[in-house]
C-alpha cells in the first residue's frame, strides 16, 4: 500500500476522535456513527482500560467498526494493536513510547497510517526517523479519561515544533474540548483529538460538528 501524502494526513488529522467501548455507557457504534456525521476525519479504535474487551469481542467490535469507518470513507486506525490491524487491514496503527518500537512497526505495516504519541523534542526527531505519518502531544489540558498520562504540557511542545520547523503533521490530545480549541491550532497542530468531548457529549453528532467548526475556522486564520 503506497503511503498516504502529508496533506491527507493532515486533513485526516482536523478532527481525529477516539473511542473504545468503556469510553460510553451508549452503544459504541452508535455513537461513532454519530460522531462521523458531525465530521470527524478519522476514528482510532482504543479498547483499553477497566472493562475494555479481548480477544472474540475486541475482534468483533473492531471489525464493525471498521465496517463503519469505511462506509464514511473516513481512516480507521487501532491504538496500539499492529497484529489487529494487519489482521484486519485496518487503514493504520498509533503507538505509545512504551509500545512497540515504531521502527519495527513501520517495517511490519509497510504504507499503512503509523501515529506515535510523543512527549519532548527527542521523541518527536526520533519518531520522524522511525518513519512516523504524524505525532500526537499531549496531555495539552488536565484529563480524567486516562490516568496514567504525562504532566500536563500545555502548547510548549507543539509551539517547539513549529519553531524548529519538523516535518510532521501534528495532532493534540488531552482534555481538548470545541472551546478550547482554536490555540491548540494556533499553535501549529494539524487537528486535535478527543475521547469523552464526543464519547460522553449528549449530542455526539453536534460535539463533532463544533469541533470541525472550530478546527476549520483556525486553520482559515492561519
Ligand atoms: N493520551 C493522552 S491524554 C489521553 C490519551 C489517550 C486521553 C484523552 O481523553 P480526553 O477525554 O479527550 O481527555
Ligand atoms: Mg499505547
Amino acid at each position: 500500500m503506497a503511503r498516504v501524502t502529508q496533506e491527507e494526513i493532515k486533513d485526516y488529522l482536523s478532527v481525529y476522535f477516539i473511542m473504545g467501548s468503556n469510553n460510553t455507557e451508549a452503544d459504541p457504534l452508535e455513537i461513532i456513527e454519530k460522531a462521523i456525521k458531525g465530521g470527524t476525519s478519522l476514528f482510532q479504535f482504543r479498547e483499553k482500560g477497566t472493562g475494555a474487551l479481548a480477544g472474540e469481542d475486541k475482534l468483533e467490535l473492531a471489525a464493525r467498526v471498521k465496517k463503519l469507518c469505511n462506509q464514511y470513507s473516513i481512516p480507521f486506525i487501532i491504538n496500539d494493536d499492529v497484529d489487529l490491524a494487519l489482521q484486519l487491514e485496518a487503514d493504520g496503527v498509533h503507538i505509545g513510547q512504551e509500545d512497540a518500537n515504531a521502527l519495527s512497526v513501520r517495517k511490519k505495516i509497510g504504507g499503512k497510517i503509523m501515529g506515535v504519541s510523543t512527549h519532548n523534542i527527542n521523541e518527536v526527531k526520533q519518531a520522524i526517523d522511525d518513519g512516523a505519518d504524524y505525532v500526537g502531544v499531549g496531555p495539552i489540558y488536565p484529563t480524567e479519561t486516562k490516568k496514567d498520562t504525562r504532566a500536563v504540557m500545555g502548547l510548549d511542545l507543539i509551539k517547539q515544533i513549529r519553531t524548529l520547523k519538523l516535518d510532521i503533521p501534528v495532532v493534540g490530545i488531552g482534555g481538548i474540548t470545541s472551546e478550547n480549541t482554536p490555540p491548540i491550532i494556533q499553535a501549529g497542530a494539524d487537528g486535535v483529538s478527543m475521547i469523552s468531548a464526543i464519547s460522553k457529549a449528549k449530542d455526539p453528532e453536534q460535539a463533532a460538528r463544533q469541533f470541525r467548526l472550530k478546527v476549520d475556522e483556525g486553520k482559515l486564520s492561519l
